[in-house]
C-alpha cells in the first residue's frame, strides 16, 4: 500500500516537473514499457488530471485524478471515449464510451456497472462507474486513488489512443483531452560524440 502511494507520488512528481524523466510513447512503443499515461482536461477554471500507472501485480492499472473548479451542487461522469479529440478540441467528436466487449450494447437499458465484477458488466471506459462519480469536496476539490483496475496499456483492455471526457449532470460534455504515454528516460543516457 505504501509502496503503491509512494509510486503515485513519484509519478505525479515526474509530471509536475515537465515530464523530463519520462520520454513520450510512440506507436512503436512496447505498452509494457509504458510507466504512466495521463490525460490533463482543462474547461475555464476547471481543472482534472488523470494518471494511469502500472499496479504493483503488472495486472492492471491504478488510476489517479485530482480535480479541481468543480461546482460543489453537482456529480459529474467520467469515461474514456472510443475517439480521439480533434485538433479543434471538440469533445463531441470523441464519439462513445469505449466499449470493446459490447457490454452495453448487450445489456441495453439493463446496464448497470459492478465495479466488482466490472470485466462482464461495465463498459471498459466507464471510469465513473467503476470509480464513483467525480463530486467536490468543500474546497471544490476531488482526489481518487482507485486501487488496480480491469484497465491495461496494450493488450484486450488497453486505453492507449483514446480520449478521457468529463460530463456535466446533464451529460453535456465539459472537458475532454487525449491519453498521451510515457516509458521511463534510460538512467544513463549514453551520449553520442
Ligand atoms: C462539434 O462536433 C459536432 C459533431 O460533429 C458538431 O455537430 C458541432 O457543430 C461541433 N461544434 C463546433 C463548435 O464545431
Ligand atoms: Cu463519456
Amino acid at each position: 500500500m505504501l509502496k503503491n502511494i509512494l509510486s503515485l507520488i513519484i509519478a505525479a512528481t515526474v509530471v509536475v516537473s515537465g515530464t523530463s524523466n519520462l520520454t513520450p510513447a510512440t506507436s512503436d512503443t512496447n505498452p509494457s514499457d509504458i510507466v504512466l499515461a495521463n490525460a490533463n482536461l482543462v474547461s475555464g477554471e476547471f481543472n482534472a488530471a488523470f494518471e494511469f500507472t502500472p499496479a504493483e501485480s503488472k495486472n492492471g492499472l491504478q488510476l489517479a485524478v485530482t480535480a479541481s473548479g468543480l461546482d460543489m451542487e453537482t456529480a459529474y461522469s467520467y469515461h474514456i471515449h472510443a475517439k480521439l479529440v480533434p485538433a479543434d478540441g471538440n469533445c463531441t467528436e470523441t464519439g462513445g464510451h469505449l466499449d470493446p466487449f459490447k457490454i452495453k450494447e448487450t445489456a441495453g437499458t439493463a446496464y448497470k456497472c459492478d465495479k466488482d465484477n466490472a470485466q462482464t458488466t461495465c463498459e471498459l471506459g466507464d471510469l465513473a462507474g467503476m470509480f464513483g462519480s467525480m463530486t467536490a469536496d468543500a474546497d471544490g476539490k476531488f482526489t481518487l486513488n482507485a486501487p488496480e483496475s480491469i484497465l491495461t496499456f496494450g493488450g484486450d483492455n488497453n486505453i492507449l489512443g483514446y480520449s478521457v471526457v468529463i460530463h456535466r449532470p446533464d451529460s453535456t460534455r465539459l472537458a475532454c483531452a487525449n491519453i498521451d504515454s510515457f516509458t521511463a528516460a534510460p538512467v544513463n543516457p549514453v551520449k553520442k560524440c
